[in-house]
């Protein structure tokens, strides 16, 4: 990897020996005292702590996840409403809400969905009422709600309305590491990104504000990272909730043309203004050096991470972003003196790209992912920062033994390894026994050894529609493997687009009862699979239940032939409980836990 030299002889690493694991560092703010020189707007130039917090009053300390961080300062700002469908590394932001005392006595109403666009189209209803509403997903799980996203910027919303997304770079539990920042370009909101814990408390406050003062909807983006460390928050004084009020201007809510183009305008128009606030907010700060031949921009837990790296005698300017649109002011101030400037920024180069394209005097060099100075992909960590500065290697804590590395499998006994095995006896060897689509869930797991039971996983519900599309194309046979919570994300229309097409595809839904993969959230449609099959027009005929268990192998092999050899669309609804909930369910109510006092 390239790097850039930003010393004279001296280190510019801390002395101390802060240890790094994982890439998370402490929270303790690494204070920059001069030659910096303090940015007037912000208050709080050179801590990590934004300067507003909901309400100045008594506050409290806690240690929170960052995703908890934000699911607390929500509910301090004021939330009514809460909907979100899990996906790692978001789903800890709706259990906090849904595990809060709001939730209980019925303040706050608060729902996983049947997916991301369900919950954020809930979400803006909500927010249709005057109410401050929130949806929250991972990164893909935008791509699902991409149309009210986008369309809920033209329409706009009456009660303050977030959208919170959890980037998964490095994919830890993803297929992709897409990076949310790009649908700005699409839905041209702003967004506020947190660079630690504190800023993710303040961030629900801050974003509800701008959201009711422009009446659109605020993107909060997180990355695993933040989303999955704890640190200290100091929570401030609770705002009241909103009342129930309708918008004084419901027309704005139909997108017809004639009016969607008015709206359109009027955003368009307000981007000038969404600038000037990133220019002005205490989540940007400019934090001046007397070295300018190179200046910092970091970006979210980037500027954490490069507060870990960086000592007090650091003597080069730095840009901290965490609100966008890009604060150009700011960036003007830079590019206009320093030589130049390296762009932190985790995920897609998306600030470095726009300052490529940004006309500047005189033009300073860029340098970041898109030069190779930071990895073009995974995740940013203190080291690679580190060693884009050329600042060697940092000290680093040994890993703990305890947690022994071991690649991801199925639990023993779990259901969906019996189902792997029906499939495989079933259908023989592949591809001439024919292929078997499978969909995202534990499932997903049984492409591994020893079962090598599937064959293809793109997206939540391509299973189904996939497998429709081979079939049409002369596949036979073809096989959808597709979860229960999958099936009413994604899976649902794809059934019908078979129905009506009356497709050669045999559809088998494992339902385990529950939504095992992101850590055993209620399914949308516990017990109801075979109604809504049969609603969808599948035929009561074709329509079978096999209770996958060892003890039932041969008959459900023998149920697996039978349909697959049916010319149309059939479900198998293999149904056994997720012997993880099943577990906790068992020590549920041994313990008592959960039930009245
Ligand atoms: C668009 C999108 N949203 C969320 C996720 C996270 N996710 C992956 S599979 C899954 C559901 C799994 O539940 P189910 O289909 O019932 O299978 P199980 O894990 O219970 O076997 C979720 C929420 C994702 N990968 N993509
Ligand atoms: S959590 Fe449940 S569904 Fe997932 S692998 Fe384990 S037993 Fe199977």
């Amino acid at each position: 990897m390239r790097s850039i030299s930003t010393r004279s002889g001296q280190s510019n690493r801390p002395s101390g020996s802060k240890a790094y694991v994982n890439g998370i560092s402490g929270t303790d703010a690494l204070s920059l005292r001069p030659p910096y020189e303090a940015r007037k707007l912000s208050p709080m130039s050179h801590s990590r702590r934004p300067s507003r917090r909901p309400q100045e009053g008594p506050s409290e300390t806690q240690l929170l996840l960052g995703n908890e961080a934000l699911a607390q300062g929500a509910l301090d700002a004021g939330l009514s409403a809460a909907y979100a469908y899990p996906g790692t590394p978001s789903t800890e932001i709706t259990e906090y809400v849904l595990r809060s005392p709001e939730v209980a006595s019925g303040d706050v109403v608060s729902h996983w969905t049947a997916n991301e666009k369900t919950a954020l189209e809930a979400a803006l209803g909500a927010s249709y009422t005057g109410r401050r509403a929130m949806a929250s997903m991972k990164h893909v799980g935008l791509n699902v709600a991409a149309d009210p996203f986008v369309n809920s910027a033209i329409a706009g919303v009456h009660g303050g309305l977030l959208i919170n997304v959890a980037d998964d770079p490095s994919m830890h539990s993803s297929q992709n590491e897409q990076d949310s920042r790009v649908y700005l370009d699409l839905a041209l909101i702003p967004c506020v990104e947190p660079a630690d814990q504190q800023e993710a408390y303040a961030a629900p406050a801050h974003a509800f504000e701008l959201s009711e003062r422009h009446r659109i909807p605020v993107l909060i983006r997180l990355t695993t990272r933040l989303s999955h460390s704890r640190g200290t928050i100091t929570t401030g004084q609770r705002r009241p909730r909103n009342p129930f009020s309708l918008p004084a201007d419901p027309k704005r809510y139909i997108v017809l043309p004639a009016l969607a183009r008015v709206s359109y305008a009027r955003l368009v128009e307000c981007q000038a203004e969404f600038v000037r606030e990133s220019d002005e907010s205490p989540f940007n700060r400019y934090a001046d050096g007397p070295d300018r031949s190179l200046g910092i921009i970091a970006c979210g837990i980037a500027y954490g991470y490069l507060l870990d790296v960086v000592d007090e005698g650091w003597r080069h300017p730095i840009l901290k972003i965490g609100q966008y649109p890009i604060p150009e002011a700011l960036v003007r101030r830079m590019t206009e003196t320093c030589d130049r400037i390296l762009i932190l920024e985790e995920g897609y180069p998306y600030v470095e790209a726009k300052l490529r394209g940004l006309p500047t005097r005189p033009t300073p060099i860029v340098h970041g992912r898109l030069t190779g100075h930071v990895p073009r992909t995974g995740e940013l960590t203190p080291q690679a920062v580190a060693d884009a500065l050329e600042l060697g290697a940092l000290p680093s804590a040994e890993p703990s033994s305890i947690p022994a590395p071991r690649p991801p499998a199925l639990c023993p006994g779990c259901p969906h390894a019996d189902t792997c095995k029906v499939l495989n006896e079933a259908l023989g060897p592949r591809p001439e026994g024919g292929v078997v689509f499978s969909d995202i869930g534990c499932y997903t797991l049984g492409a591994l050894p020893p079962y090598e039971s599937i064959d293809t996983c793109v997206e939540m519900g391509a299973s189904i529609t996939m497998a429709k599309g081979a079939a049409a194309m002369g596949l036979h046979p073809a096989v959808a493997l597709i979860g229960d919570s999958t099936f009413t994300h994604s899976g649902l229309t794809g059934l019908l687009d078979c129905v009506n097409e009356n497709a050669h595809v045999t559809i088998v839904i494992v339902d385990n009862l529950t939504i095992a993969m992101t850590g055993g959230q209620p399914s949308s449609a516990k017990d109801r699979l075979a109604t809504i099959c049969a609603g969808l027009g599948v035929a009561w005929d074709h329509i079978r239940s096999i209770e996958p268990h060892p003890r039932r192998h041969a008959d459900n092999v023998r149920v697996v032939r039978e349909e697959i050899a049916h010319p149309g669309p059939s479900v198998i609804i293999a149904q056994r409980e997720c012997v993880q909930t099943a577990r906790r369910r068992a020590r549920k109510s041994l313990t008592g836990e959960g039930s009245a006092p």
